[in-house]
């Protein structure tokens, strides 16, 4: 390695010992861009990469609410606002018990490069709390959003920090973290995206982060002169990514046969049936087992990991990091699987990239494929400035090309610094360049 890259590396390694997403997260990007570094001096100079494993600020609060029996809680917010050289700190919320300081900065990294990918005016930032909206009333949710939002309003504004949704935060806690900012700031403005199409929303922003990793997915298919026709997929959670991914795939010929969630997984030999999926995940909440109740074909196993012991021609893994190891990786490549693309933040294990890597078939990072979902949020953003809606399609239309120049910049990028086909290397470079060259510009800041 590099002994630049080697020196930053340690040094985050030293300060950040017990985060290990984050340190996974640095890691392979760093790793990525060794050639880019060796190219341009004036990043080392300028200490670039010091600064940009280093959060820009980072803010973590208390939360109390009170249940529906009057019981009080307590819960831990937190923000982290990364990196501004493109744009406002751009990122999602989560909401999930298993939530630390070191999920949400691995995610905030993560953001940075995948935004600059998006060709919008965004930096990156991401935010959370270990609160867990599983089981609890919409009242009791309510309550836990406006106290959330009541501290972090201070913190976040059109022009500076706009959040989203991400696991556990979906239309309805946008909605009332939405209403308690403008309760709190008296001002009307698109200081989150995703929100609900009466006040403010964009249309396609529920779909576009699943219709994107197909999208792309479509590009890495058509390099292989093939498309998705007949091709039989694999997609993992049964959450916003995972539901319109199936959407657009199937809408493209093909035929997903599983789904999953963090209890087990679904197999339907005959083909997801979407309606049914999105009446339990999106109106009833249930769990995805309840499935195959009502469907025939369809059989449920205990245990969400063996859902990658299913032969299929693509795998879409949508539900969370590291939620498919080197040992998956190897089976999928085993039963034939050629092309991987993933929906959620940092999926694949390192291990598993390596096996895909190595096996030479087509894999596209988180990063680089997820980036639909912030695009569409971008796109929001421009909505909201210029106060107008634009039709579906033409949201649609925009997702979709954004989409192909990700893909495109990525591959180019690959092919430029000397490892063409590995996309993971491309999206990093492609992605830290833009950001670099802006640091750069904007002094020691
Ligand atoms: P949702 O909350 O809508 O769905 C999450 C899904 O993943 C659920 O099926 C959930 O199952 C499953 N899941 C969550 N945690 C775990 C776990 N620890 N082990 C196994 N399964 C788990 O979230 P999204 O669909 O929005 O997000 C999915 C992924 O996509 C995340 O990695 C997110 O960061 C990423 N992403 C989301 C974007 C968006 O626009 N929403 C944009 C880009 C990336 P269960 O119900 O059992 O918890
Ligand atoms: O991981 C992600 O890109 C998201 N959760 C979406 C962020 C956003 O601001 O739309």
């Amino acid at each position: 390695m590099n002994s630049y890259i080697s020196t930053v590396l340690q040094e985050v390694k030293r300060r950040s010992q017990d985060e290990t997403l984050f340190l996974q997260a640095v890691e392979e990007v760093l790793e990525s861009i060794t050639p880019v570094v060796e190219k341009h001096k004036e990043f080392q100079d300028a200490a670039i990469l010091e600064r940009i494993v280093e959060p820009e600020r980072q803010i973590i609060f208390r939360v109390p609410w009170q249940d529906d029996k009057g019981i009080m809680h307590v819960n831990r917010g937190m923000r982290v606002q990364f990196n501004s050289a493109l744009g406002p700190y751009k990122g999602g919320l989560r909401f999930h018990p298993s939530v630390r300081l070191d999920t949400i900065k691995f995610l905030g990294f993560e953001q940075i490069f995948k935004n600059s990918l998006t060709g919008l005016m965004m930096g990156g930032g991401k935010g959370g709390s270990d609160f867990d909206p599983k089981g609890k009333s919409d009242a009791e949710v309510m309550r836990f959003c406006q106290s959330f939002m009541t501290e972090l309003c201070k913190h976040i504004d059109a022009d500076t920090d706009v959040p989203a949704g991400d696991i556990g935060v979906g239309g309805r806690e946008i909605g009332y973290m939405f209403g308690q900012y403008k309760r709190l700031r008296n001002t009307f403005h698109g200081v989150l995206t995703g929100k609900g199409l009466t006040y403010g929303g964009s249309l396609a922003r529920t779909e576009a982060t699943g219709y994107g990793v197909v999208y792309f997915c479509q590009e890495m298919l058509k390099d292989k002169k093939t498309s998705f026709e007949g091709k039989t997929v694999v997609i993992s959670g049964s959450g916003n990514v995972a539901i319109y991914a199936v959407e657009k795939a199937t809408q493209l010929g093909a035929k997903v046969v599983a789904l999953s969630d963090s209890s087990g997984y679904i197999y339907d030999k005959d083909g997801i049936d979407l309606d049914l999926v999105k009446r339990l995940k999106e109106v009833e909440r249930k769990r995805i087992s309840e499935y195959v109740k009502e469907r025939k074909s369809a059989i449920y196993k205990e245990g969400c990991k063996d859902i990658w012991t299913i032969k299929c021609d693509i795998a879409l893994p949508c539900a969370t990091q590291n939620e498919l190891d080197g040992d998956a990786a190897k089976t999928l490549v085993k039963n034939g699987c050629m092309y991987v693309a993933e929906g959620a933040n940092m999926p694949s294990t390192p291990e598993a990239i390596a096996v895909f890597i190595s096996s030479k078939i087509s894999y596209a990072p988180g990063k680089a494929s997820n980036a639909g979902g912030v695009a569409t949020s971008g796109l929001e953003m421009s909505q909201n400035s210029q106060r107008l809606s634009w039709t579906f399609d033409e949201v649609d239309n925009k997702l979709h090309q954004i989409m192909i120049n990700i893909h495109n910049s990525a591959k180019n990028a690959a092919e430029e610094y000397g490892t063409p086909g590995n996309l993971v290397n491309g999206a990093n470079i492609a992605g830290f360049k833009k950001v670099a060259t802006a640091m750069l510009a904007h002094g020691l800041i």
